[in-house]
């Protein structure tokens, strides 16, 4: 595809949603094969699971992750663990297509440098959210946090460093990459209850990636 091509059918690649957050659209759109092979691979390794919280509820949206760490939730708390407690193995490894993209993405966000060292892998069917949450289980809060969807496409929620900041509405597509980080890192934020659909390449369902640098 031309550079040129590539723009036209991109109209927007490039949204600023407030200090430190950016929405980048279209990021792998029409490259993304390598991408959901290896998506593929881990979910066979490690399949998604609805995990509890510690207050008893289960989680409408189910997960799994891949990399040196993952972030799971049971009774007990929320934690990173090096290990996926349904089969006491490793987490699969993060495949350089996740790394290579999330490091790109990053990049352009104005993060230099960004070595991810868990990626949660979140599944959205129609009717699942994400309720209005800060990510703070993470030690080092200087790094970004990247998120990149998949499939259906989603009402990304996102507020401001108080719970009770009425929050901004932002549609995430299939290929678009959210990057948040300095003063953003602690906004609040959240998924609307998905809406029903068939999305051609991923059917009817959504799927996000999140990279954390966790230490
Ligand atoms: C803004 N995931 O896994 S990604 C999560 O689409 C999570 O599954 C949502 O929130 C999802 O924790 C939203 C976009 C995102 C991720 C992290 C952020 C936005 C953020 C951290 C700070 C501010
Ligand atoms: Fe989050």
């Amino acid at each position: 595809m031309s550079d040129l091509f590539a723009a036209l059918s991109n109209p927007r690649p490039r949204e600023d949603i407030a200090d430190g957050a950016v929405l980048l659209h279209g990021f792998f759109r029409n490259t993304e094969a390598a991408l959901i092979a290896d998506l593929r691979a881990i979910v066979q390794q490690a399949p998604f699971r609805h995990m509890v919280t510690p207050g008893g509820h289960t989680m409408s949206v189910a997960m799994t992750n891949c990399g040196a760490k993952g972030w799971v939730t049971d009774r007990s708390g929320y934690r990173y663990d090096a290990h996926d407690p349904d089969s006491g193995k490793p987490w699969p490894a993060m495949p350089a297509s996740f790394a290579d993209l999330a490091m790109r993405a990053a990049e352009q966000g104005g993060f230099q440098n960004f070595a991810p060292q868990a990626c949660l892998i979140n599944r959205y069917r129609p009717g699942a959210k994400m309720s209005l949450h800060q990510d703070r289980d993470e030690l080092d809060l200087g790094a970004p946090i990247v998120s990149v969807s998949l499939g259906l496409p989603a009402t990304f929620l996102f507020g401001g460093l108080q719970r009770a900041d009425r929050p901004q509405k932002f549609r995430l597509e299939h290929g678009d990459i959210a990057v948040s980080g300095g003063p953003a890192r602690l906004a609040f934020h959240g998924i609307a209850p998905l809406a029903d659909g068939d999305h051609p390449v991923m059917g009817p369902q959504r799927i996000n990636l999140t990279f954390r640098k966790v230490q």
